[in-house]
């Protein structure tokens, strides 16, 4: 049986290291799995805890953000969820949210303080990102004169697709555009000064927004999914920051370092990890949580 079935359902959504699966009409549950990927692969090794990581520092997030923007998480206690689940509890406990079923924009909101992945590709190739003209001379991981928004469609390869501000109005209209890309600044800025307080740099995030209902014929604009995870951002050591070249990932780098040197092909099957790697970076989500929350232990 697939492994991912869950109180006699399949996830509605499942991506490669978390799944969504129905509770009622208006709420969903969202888990996060073990699973790792690297290099666009789910690899054949979990990372224990990593779920519990992810979940924990999004619920960090959202109550960090809340005054700024709503999301939409209901709740975490798994004793609320139906009866179907209860045999489940274990599996969910700490690695669940209950959240209220949203209309997805279909624009992804990253916001970037610093030049690196598909940013740094864009640059080098015309000097601007999603049409923003940046200045000449800027070198791999430099970070940018002020945070940029750089929202990105999803398109049918999977792959998103770096699109202009321009093409977001054309998407979502010319107002709500404007808000989406007033809302990451000033989201991306306060959990960039909070992580700059503890030791990491912000280099960039993601962000998804959906609306949801309320009362009679009106909704209400929330940040959704899963928000400022290492799975979603980019994180950097500032210890360790060298600009004009890659950075080391905060929390895939011996994940990477493991798959260079074994010389995959990036083909399946993707191979499993050493029991060394998987606890480095067991280590290093951990220290994630530890760096950016404050606490030391995740929640029993
Ligand atoms: C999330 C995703 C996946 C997990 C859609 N509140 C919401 N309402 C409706 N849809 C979503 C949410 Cl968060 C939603 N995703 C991303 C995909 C597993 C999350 F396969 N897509």
């Amino acid at each position: 049986m697939d492994d991912r079935q869950l109180a006699g359902q399949m996830p509605i959504l499942s991506g490669k290291v978390r799944d969504l699966y129905e509770v009622g009409p208006d709420k969903l549950l969202f888990v996060a799995s073990d699973r790792i990927s690297a290099f666009d692969h789910v690899l054949g090794s979990t990372i224990p805890d990593k779920g519990k990581v992810l979940t924990q520092l999004s619920l960090f997030w959202f109550d960090f953000l809340k005054d700024l923007v709503p999301n939409h998480l209901i709740s975490t206690d798994i004793a609320s969820l139906p009866p179907a689940f209860q045999p489940y509890a274990d599996r969910l406990r700490g690695r669940s949210m209950v959240v209220q079923r949203a209309r997805m924009l279909p624009v992804e909101c990253v916001a970037r303080g610093y030049l690196s992945g598909s940013g740094w590709k864009d640059y080098q190739r015309t000097g601007a990102v999603c049409g923003i003209a940046l200045p000449a001379g800027l070198r791999e991981s430099d970070r940018l004169p002020q945070p940029i928004f750089t929202p990105a469609a999803k398109n049918h390869t999977g792959h998103d697709e770096n699109i202009s501000f321009d093409r977001v109005m054309e998407m979502v209209g010319g107002s709500l555009a404007l808000r989406l890309k007033t809302l990451r600044l000033a989201i991306y800025t306060a959990a960039a000064a909070h992580a700059n307080a503890k030791g990491l740099l912000l280099a960039d995030t993601k962000f998804e927004f959906g609306f949801i209902p309320v009362g009679n014929d009106d909704e209400l604009l929330v940040l959704a999914d899963e928000v400022l995870t290492p799975d979603s951002s980019r994180y950097w050591l500032q210890s360790g920051y060298v600009p004009g070249g890659p950075q080391p990932s905060f929390d895939k780098q011996y994940v990477r370092d493991y798959l260079e040197a074994i010389r995959w092909d990036k083909q399946p099957p993707a191979p499993t990890l050493p029991a060394a790697v998987i606890t480095e970076t067991q280590n290093k989500y951990l220290q994630a949580f530890t760096l950016l929350t404050g606490k030391d232990a995740l929640p029993a």
